[in-house]
């Protein structure tokens, strides 16, 4: 539906890489709507969280190291618009950059699976458990009508 939400994160080697405004920029064109941004360096507690699913993985603690450390902050985003959740993946690209087609955030701009560069949730209930996970302070996610959206939507 167009109020469809889904998060998305620029992970520390895309803020580090100074892409932030790119992978925005991406989504804004396309006419989805941004109804929420943060920049945090994510406890390890949230990170673990986050990856649950990944917590019997070889690669689960370098991966939430990599999240956690600090180096860089983590860009969180909830992103709202018809089909979000399923664009947005197919926006970032295949996890792994070496498989991912051109015209995709990771097809474009990255190389490594250990350094994807972008986060964005695989399901309506992966992104309703990380909108919660990272978002849930008061005013956190503002619901606001873009003046666009008769131009974008109909
Ligand atoms: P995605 O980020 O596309 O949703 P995922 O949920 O399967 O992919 O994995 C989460 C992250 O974990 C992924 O972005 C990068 C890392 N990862 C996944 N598979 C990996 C592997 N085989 N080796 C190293 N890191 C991996
Ligand atoms: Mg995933």
């Amino acid at each position: 539906t167009a109020k469809e939400r889904t998060f998305i994160a620029v992970k520390p080697d895309g803020v580090q890489r100074g892409l932030v405004a790119e992978i925005i920029a991406r989504f804004e064109r396309r006419g989805y709507k941004l109804v929420g941004l943060k920049l945090l360096v994510p406890s390890v507690g949230l990170a673990k969280e986050h990856y649950a699913d990944l917590s019997s993985k070889p690669f689960f603690k370098s991966l939430v190291e990599y999240m956690t450390n600090g180096k860089a902050p983590v860009v969180g985003m909830v992103w709202e618009g018809p089909s979000v959740i399923k664009q947005g993946r197919v926006m970032l690209g295949a996890t792994d950059p070496k498989a991912a087609g051109p015209g995709t955030i990771r097809g474009d701009l990255c190389l490594s699976i250990g350094r994807n560069i972008c986060h964005g949730s695989d399901s309506a209930e992966s992104a309703m458990k990380e909108i919660s996970l990272w978002f849930g302070g008061r005013g956190e996610i503002v619901d606001w009508t873009s003046n666009n959206e008769e131009w974008v939507v109909s």
